[in-house]
């Protein structure tokens, strides 16, 4: 079983419960067990230091700012293959590009509000975790 990390971003949970319950749906239905689960506005350095491969790319800031703009639900997920199973289950990043019946098909608005976050490595998601959940 691999971990990874993923996290429902501030303007779907702002949208309210349905979206939430909807996409942690989509995520159990295709076969991840949830292994730790929070609700959470998250502290400026903790959101700096998540997004620290960033730190030089233009959008850096704006990205910092807007995960900090209101809570995000953190996910700790299992499954067999889980970094690359989920990333498929996210699709592009940009929600444009993002394959039909992707989460970000179906939930993104635009390349920064893109819904959610998934880890793009093994490694890097339990570095995610370990951010997150300590
Ligand atoms: P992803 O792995 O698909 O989440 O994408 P990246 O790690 O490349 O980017 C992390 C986040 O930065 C994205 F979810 C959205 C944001 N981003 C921008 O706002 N502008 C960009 O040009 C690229 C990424």
């Amino acid at each position: 079983m691999d971990q990874t990390y993923s996290m429902i971003k501030p303007e779907i949970v702002a949208a309210g419960d349905q979206k939430i319950g909807e996409i942690l749906a989509i995520i159990q239905r295709a076969g991840f067990r949830i292994v730790n689960i929070k609700m959470k506005q998250l502290e400026r350095e903790t959101v700096e230091l998540f997004y620290d491969v960033h730190k030089e790319r233009p959008f850096y800031g704006e990205l910092v700012d807007y995960i900090c703009s209101g809570p995000v639900v953190a996910l700790h997920l299992e499954r067999e293959s889980a970094v690359v199973k989920l990333r498929e289950l996210v699709g592009a990043t940009n929600p444009e590009d993002a394959a039909c019946g992707t989460i970000r098909d179906l939930y993104g608005k635009s390349l920064s509000e893109n819904a959610i976050h998934a880890s793009d490595s093994v490694e890097n998601g339990l570095r995610e975790i370990g951010i997150i959940f300590g």
